[in-house]
Parts: C-alpha cells; sequence; structure tokens
C-alpha cells in the first residue's frame, strides 16, 4: 500500500511538554471509503447501550460496538463491551492503520453516528486497561463531524474536521491533558461512522 505523510498539528501538554495530533485528510480513496462505510453500517452487529444516571436507564446517543480477543472486554462509564473477534474486513484496516502509523492496535471500538443529534460527550480514552499514555487512531466515514479537543486545564481548544476516509492519530499524553467531543449539530441528516483503534496488553 501506499504510505503518506501525515499534517502534523502540534498539542501543548503542558509548559514543558509537546505532544501531537498526525492526521491523513485522504488517507482512503472515496470509492474504498464509500465499500468501507456501506460494509461497516451492514455488517456490525451494531449495540444500543444505556448508563444510569440517578437510578434511571439513559440510551447512549450513538450505537456502537468493540472489536478485538473475545476473550476480553472493555468498560467505560460503566458499559461493558465484551470484544467481538475481527472480522477479516476490518482486520485488513487496522493491519493498514498499523503499517501507516507504526503502531500497535489491537482493539476497535465503532461508533455509529446516526445523525446530527447523535454524539459524544467530552472525555479522554484513559482507562486503565490502555496503558500509560495510550495512542489512540481514528477513521471516519461518512458525514464530516467537527472533533473537538479542550485541554483539562486551560480550556484551550482546537477543531479538526474529519473527513470520509481520513485517518488521525494522538500522539502520546493527549488523553491525560485534552479531553475530546464529537457534538451534537441538528443541521447533520447523514451518517458517521467512526473506528477507533487501540492497544491493550
Ligand atoms: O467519533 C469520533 O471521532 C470519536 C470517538 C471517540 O472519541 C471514542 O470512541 O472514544
Ligand atoms: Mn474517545
Amino acid at each position: 500500500m501506499d504510505l503518506f505523510e501525515s499534517h502534523v498539528i502540534p498539542l501543548q501538554l503542558s509548559p514543558d511538554r509537546q505532544s501531537e495530533i498526525s492526521f491523513w485528510p485522504a488517507w482512503l480513496g472515496s470509492a474504498e471509503a464509500d465499500d468501507l462505510l456501506a460494509t461497516a453500517i451492514d455488517k456490525i452487529n451494531w449495540r444500543q447501550d444505556s448508563i444510569n444516571i440517578a437510578g434511571k436507564s439513559i440510551p447512549i446517543p450513538r450505537l456502537q460496538n468493540y472489536f478485538g480477543d473475545p476473550t476480553t472486554s472493555y468498560t467505560y462509564s460503566r458499559i461493558r463491551l465484551q470484544a467481538v473477534a475481527f472480522p477479516s474486513w476490518m482486520d485488513s484496516i487496522r493491519v493498514r492503520v498499523e503499517q501507516q502509523t507504526g503502531c500497535c492496535f489491537n482493539r476497535t471500538l465503532v461508533n455509529y453516528y446516526r445523525d446530527g443529534r447523535d454524539s459524544v460527550d467530552w472525555h479522554a480514552d484513559d482507562e486503565v486497561e490502555l496503558g500509560l499514555e495510550p495512542i489512540i487512531a481514528s477513521v471516519s466515514l461518512g458525514e464530516d463531524r467537527p472533533f473537538l479537543l479542550r485541554h483539562k486545564t486551560s480550556k484551550e481548544r482546537l477543531k479538526i474536521n474529519l473527513p470520509h476516509g481520513s485517518l488521525m492519530m494522538m500522539g502520546p499524553g493527549v488523553q491525560e491533558y485534552w479531553h475530546h467531543s464529537i457534538a451534537k449539530d441538528k443541521n447533520v441528516v447523514k451518517s458517521r461512522v467512526n473506528f477507533t483503534f487501540r492497544h491493550m496488553d
């Protein structure tokens, strides 16, 4: 496969430490991205999970599923996701993400934002299972939705548009110092699927 140069967006963690976001805006060609989007929507057994707030079960505003070694699971916001074995079509994307980034990824959380009413609230991918300073790579398909970053203490903000077929990678330390989110947008009527590639021992 062809490897592309990334755009590098420097990200200040603390006064004496910097990290970066690497970004490949047109990582997949549009026909391939179209196919991958259609396959993901059709083939993934989408889960509608709920969180418990004050004794009430509230559905999270997106569908999801989690892939990796099926003897393992991942828990965030008290939602326990038992891993599903990688289907071969997803595993080949995982391998290409590894080749492009030079990092190892063995787990994937996939989110399906059906329209602009779906979102993910401010959070960091900092669960202990992800290890110290996790590196997270993300492939976006479908509708453009801005990826928002907010520094945990200075509240500095950054917005990166993640187009159809793009690859983005958050470097070491980003989860410790920054939160990220996808905001609701009532003007968005089309869907978006996002794969986040992670590594767990
Ligand atoms: O949809 C995205 O781009 C971000 C998803 C995300 O942050 C997550 O699944 O942890
Ligand atoms: Mn995240």
